[in-house]
């Protein structure tokens, strides 16, 4: 019987581990207008990630070239709260399809080993999202 206990303790732990992480959409935050917010989060695989339509016509897209192999590309409905669930370990970067010029980008970290510093910016990104990209990198660099 003892043994049973701790076995349902285990996994009941293992569903508990898995966590929902909430981003904000918005059109003014702390960091400026067109915003992510938070703009950078480490999460497990397995983990979601809540974009929430805080304010309208917002939402969260893959950029070419910022996605580790093999990963799905994230791509939500415009101006709705929408959950992704983080599968491939790796370094992901995220734009506002409408807003991507304006700069309204975000990086999400999948994984422990996941480094921003040792990511390598793509070519061609709009230059205020490189700007904002950069930003996040040197903050959460490990
Ligand atoms: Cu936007």
């Amino acid at each position: 019987m003892r043994e049973f206990l701790a076995l349902a303790f285990v996994l009941a732990s293992g569903i508990a581990h898995a966590e929902t992480f909430e981003v904000q959409m918005l059109n003014r935050g702390e960091k400026g207008s067109m915003v992510y917010d938070p703009d950078f989060l480490r999460v497990a695989p397995g983990d979601t990630i809540r974009f929430v339509a805080t304010t309208p016509g917002h939402n969260a897209r893959t950029i070419a070239g910022m996605a580790p192999e093999g990963a799905e590309e994230i791509k939500t409905p415009l101006g709705e709260t929408a959950d992704v669930v983080a599968e491939t370990p790796g370094i992901y970067g995220l734009k506002c399809s409408p807003h991507y010029a304006m700069g309204m980008v975000m990086m999400v970290a999948v994984g422990e080993e996941a480094d921003p510093g040792a990511f390598e910016l793509p070519e061609g990104l709009p230059s205020r999202a490189r700007k904002r990209l950069e930003e996040i990198i040197a903050e959460n660099s490990k």
